[in-house]
């Protein structure tokens, strides 16, 4: 049974492990909210399917479903997936699932739940309610047996990168804006993220992908490889909004040390399209207030969204005329890692990549 645990976890020898650490888990929710995805849901939902088989191949894959799409899911998934009923509002597990931390031991793993408004709260959130993916957290890890730490403070998983060693990346836009923590100050969101996730060294990008809903994530346009290492969305095109955006991300990963003072290998990643909903998917999808999902309006596409699961690196496939290229700079990156492409378009769509719909769990020792 999971406790809730006063004090901060720096001060228990807690930190958030990279990516890159031995996971034992990846959790994924099964998506349903025809606002969001197409067509009540069915071309995303064979997506994740393909998502979760390819995952499942290297790391157990627990998928999280709503009690009236049990059964459709379960006939969906091949067996060795694990299906887990649980309401949720929609199904980004990267932000609305618990973020895991390690003891400095490797021996005993704890969990943090953030507080999550759906991208942004009553400013500009992307749907309301929020209160069940705000629970989630804290059932995930109830069923792990994992204790929490409850923490007071807005904040999405994808919003975050750890290398492991005492770095986090961010970006300015998403978690200065007013929508998350506006009575917090910049340093006093540095203090708490170091207190919280054993970090020592935030470094933050100006901005996140263009035309991102999430407020400029950073899973979105940068991905740690490992210390010292991270891959970056680039535009070669100078009139894109993209190419400045990335550029000055470059400027700073190029000028910046890590928190144990080593420079940043950027490896360089192209940008896909740039892509545009089409008329017809904009039609399949219901409208509500907080999502535009209108014909021609331009997807926050990257490959930078993709997830590291032990020896595997599933990437979204989202531009034929690129997916090969961006295969090659992260077998280029991860020259250790079976690096495989999955089709992605449906789940750009609702306005993610694969990245955002899952969470890993890292692995403990045994002690
Ligand atoms: O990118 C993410 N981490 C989540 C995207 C949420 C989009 C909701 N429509």
């Amino acid at each position: 049974m999971s406790k809730v645990i006063d004090g901060l976890p720096v001060e228990h020898d807690f930190y958030m492990p990279g990516e890159h650490a031995p996971q034992e888990q990846v959790w994924m929710a099964w998506p349903v909210r025809s606002d969001n995805w197409r067509n009540g849901a069915k071309p995303a939902q064979k997506a994740f399917v393909d998502v979760a088989r390819v995952i499942a191949e290297e790391t157990q894959v627990v998928m999280l479903v709503s009690q009236s799409q049990y059964k459709n899911a379960r006939e969906q998934l091949p067996s060795h997936i694990r299906v887990i009923e649980m309401s949720y509002n929609d199904c980004w597990m990267r932000d609305m699932g618990a973020t895991c931390l390690i003891h400095q031991t490797q021996e005993l793993r704890r969990g943090i739940s953030w507080n999550f408004n759906a991208w942004g709260g009553l400013v500009d959130g992307l749907y309301f309610p929020w209160d069940l993916d705000d629970l989630v957290a804290e059932k995930m890890l109830n069923l792990m047996g994992d204790d929490i730490y409850d923490i007071p403070m807005v904040l999405e998983g994808g919003s975050i990168h750890t290398d492991g060693e005492g770095t986090l990346f961010t970006t300015e836009e998403c978690l200065l804006h007013p929508s998350r923590n506006p009575d917090m100050s910049k340093q006093e969101i540095e203090n708490r993220l170091k207190s919280v996730l054993g970090i020592n060294k935030v470094i933050w990008l100006p901005n996140g992908l263009y035309n991102d809903e999430t407020n400029g994530h950073v899973d979105n346009i940068m991905h740690v490889v490992k210390p010292g290492e991270v891959i970056l969305t680039c535009c070669d095109d100078p009139n894109d909004p993209q190419y400045r955006i990335s550029q000055k991300a470059l400027d700073v990963l190029s000028s910046e040390t890590d928190a144990k003072g080593r420079t940043i290998k950027v490896h360089k990643i192209p940008m896909p399209g740039p892509l545009y909903i089409t008329e017809e998917e904009a039609e399949g999808v219901d409208s509500s207030d907080g999502m535009e999902r209108h014909a021609g309006e331009r997807l926050g596409a990257s490959y930078s969204n993709f997830l590291v699961t032990n020896n595997l690196v599933v990437y979204p496939l989202l531009d034929e005329h690129c997916d090969e290229q961006a295969k090659e700079v992260l077998e280029c990156a991860f020259p250790e890692h079976q690096v495989v492409g999955v089709k992605a378009r449906e789940i750009l769509l609702g306005g993610g990549n694969i990245h955002c719909i899952t969470q890993q769990i890292p692995k403990v020792k045994a002690g």
